[in-house]
């Protein structure tokens, strides 16, 4: 495969970007004609910290002729404009100022190619003159849709829910297998983890599929510009030689990069006192598989002083290269790594929530009847300091927990509202698709699992949200079935690009149009044995057995052997049990099955019914056989019977 990527001795590259946040001498609030209100625009190093809540938390209006109609959301937005007023209120004395940028000293060409060095079907585009749009592409780790533009009572998300109010949120969207690695390789290449094979979080994309062509790939094949800030593709797996184009900025003078996850003195010392304490409990297996540090961190500090918020800036000064010194359409990929696990967020992300008010799951407990293999024991979490080993969490940690999470939603909405606001400070809203996407959903104590990995709707349903600058219909919410692998061949649809043929997803571009119209049977995810795995969906490693997860992981195989039986067998259910799960408009179906054997009977089944049972309580294959068949044999027509 060729590879598109230049040497970075070879490029002009300069990586110390300064940043427009430095080069206004002061804070100023804009009165933009392209916006309906205000907004703080420009920053210098100096005012960060004095400025940080207006430039975080100030509503960033959108132009009026992206505004919907829908009232009940618009209501919702109402409220927290009037929030966002009184935060800025109580920051008086902040001055106005133009957002009109100085020359961007500093800031050189960070192109790696050539457009003759993209390959076939090269485009070439202007920014002012070209039709093709440009993408802004948001990535989440670890998010469910607790948002409030999703109905969360308690989240507080300003800008992602008038993203919503003035796009198309889809209500039943889900990921192919609900952990990282595998969701984004299915999303990024538009094949599902049947057909790439990546099911674990420790393996390549590139060993597995060398040669297939991925989202971005196909966009610079097309004449587009591709950077990406942040997480995109799984950690070590972010396939710089063929998916991007760009180098992003990689350094804001003058602001410092984060040195590591804390920021906290105190639990920066707590992490490597833990993790020296693990080593000499457990030697060598404690370094594989163990985490052991603060699951959380509340701290008062500026947005950037966390990699997200530096991200951040890093994205908005990315973009404005692109614009300023392209001549191709930008795909800009920025992606959260909160709120993924350690929960750590600015102080005033966790102050707007009173821990009180915080609601828990609403049910607790495993399903009745569900598969003892289709629950796993909370491992990810039970790594960090400070959680029990085994056994509930208790409801005074469980709530600090969602509220650290909550804090984290809050933080990374925040960076989205300016990565938006810097599209218009850039002049290309009006041609800029944006879709903002979580890779899976998250157990904050549902089912009795704090955690994802597993195959139910908490941990396979994801936020997804899509704006485009023509849309016809805005502020609406589709309830069709949609799936993370359908995002690729929208884009291509929507960007007026062909289709690679290899694509296993759907565009759901024709719902942007008319929302509700009849759609797809079902979708589909896959994830394997979550009870006898680790929580990156590896095989459990002798270091997890040869630890403190010792004694829970024979509690959980007991479980196991007592509901199969004699179908138990330990190599089976931990190396080749993979649990095949379908949603349709009413039900979900697991199956569970010999992933060598896909022809055979499954192991197990489960049914759970949406129309009276939305939280998945309760298994009911068992009392509904003739239900059971039916929806199996849709499962085995697989995806291409259900477009
Ligand atoms: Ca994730």
């Amino acid at each position: 495969m060729q590879s598109f990527r230049t040497r970075r001795s070879d490029r002009k590259c300069c990586e110390a970007a300064e940043p427009r946040i430095n080069r206004l001498a002061d804070v100023d609030l804009v009165k933009d004609p392209r916006r309906t209100g205000t907004a703080i625009r420009s920053i210098t190093p100096q005012n960060l910290d004095a400025t940080k809540h207006s430039l975080d938390i100030a509503k960033l209006k959108i132009p009026d002729r992206f505004s919907s109609t829908h009232r009940a959301r618009q209501d919702n937005m109402e409220r927290l404009h009037f929030l966002s007023l009184l935060i800025l209120l109580g920051l008086a004395g902040q001055t106005p100022c133009s957002a009109q940028q100085a020359g961007r000293d500093g800031v050189s060409q960070g192109s790696r190619q050539s457009t003759e060095e993209t390959g076939a079907g090269v485009q070439t585009a202007n920014q002012s003159d070209t039709k093709q749009p440009n993408v802004l592409f948001i990535a989440i780790d670890d998010l469910r849709p607790e948002l409030g533009c999703y109905g969360s009572e308690i989240a507080v998300s300003p800008h992602l829910n008038e993203l919503a109010e003035t796009g198309l949120l889809f209500n039943r969207a889900y990921c192919q297998q609900a952990i990282c690695r595998p969701s984004r390789a299915s999303l990024m290449t538009g094949a599902r983890p049947e057909t790439t094979g990546l099911f674990h979080n420790y393996v390549s994309l590139r060993e597995l599929q060398p040669n297939i062509v991925t989202l971005p790939q196909h966009f610079i094949a097309n004449g587009y510009e591709t950077a990406y800030c942040g997480k995109i593709f799984h950690h070590g797996d972010e396939d710089e030689a063929h998916s991007w184009s760009r180098d992003p900025v990689k350094r804001i003078k003058g602001i410092e990069k984060p040195k590591g996850a804390f920021a906290l003195p105190e639990n920066i010392k707590a992490r490597n006192e833990d993790f020296q304490r693990m080593l000499s409990k457990y030697g060598e297996a404690a370094r594989r598989g163990l985490a052991s540090e603060p699951a959380y961190e509340s701290a008062d500090v500026p947005d950037h002083a966390y990699v997200d918020g530096y991200n951040t800036l890093l994205a908005i000064e990315t973009l404005h290269e692109m614009v300023e010194q392209g001549d191709k359409p930008f795909f800009l990929a920025m992606g959260f790594t909160k709120p993924h696990l350690n929960w750590i967020a600015p102080k005033k992300y966790w102050d707007l929530y009173d821990a009180d008010q915080i609601p828990m799951a609403l049910h607790a407990d495993a399903p009745r009847d569900g598969a003892a293999m289709g629950l796993h024991a909370s491992f990810e979490l039970r790594t960090r300091a400070g959680i029990p080993k085994s056994g509930p969490l208790g409801p005074e940690l469980s709530r600090t927990l969602k509220h650290a999470y909550l804090a984290c939603v809050s933080y990374v909405d925040a960076q989205i509202g300016k990565v938006i606001a810097a599209l218009d400070d850039a002049g290309v809203r009006d041609n800029t698709i944006i879709v903002v996407w979580g890779d899976h959903g998250w157990h904050l104590g549902d089912m009795g699992v704090w955690g994802k990995a597993t195959n139910y709707e908490i941990a396979t349903r994801v936020p997804l949200m899509i704006w485009t600058p023509d849309m016809k219909v805005r502020g609406e919410t589709s309830d069709a079935l949609v799936e993370l692998v359908d995002i690729y061949p929208t884009l291509c649809e929507l960007a007026g690009i062909s289709k690679p043929s290899h694509l296993e997803g759907h565009s759901f571009a024709p719902l942007l149009d008319d929302p509700h119209q009849s759609w797809k049977q079902a979708a589909f995810s896959q994830y394997p044995n979550p009870a006898l795995r680790e929580w990156a969906a590896n095989p459990l490693s002798p270091a997890m057995r040869e630890t403190w997860f010792g004694p829970l992981i024979q509690q959980v195989e007991q479980r196991i052997e007592k509901q199969q039986g004699t179908t138990w067998d330990r190599e089976l259910f931990e190396q080749h049990l993979m649990g095949y799960t379908m949603r349709t408009d009413r039900y979900r179906l697991v199956v569970w099955k010999d992933h060598r054997r896909p022809d055979a009977e499954p192991l197990f089944v489960e049914v759970y019914d949406h129309h009276s049972d939305p939280l998945e309580t309760e298994n009911i294959a068992s009392k509904n056989p003739g239900l059971t068949a039916e929806l199996i044999e849709q499962c085995n027509a697989g995806w291409e019977a259900a477009k």
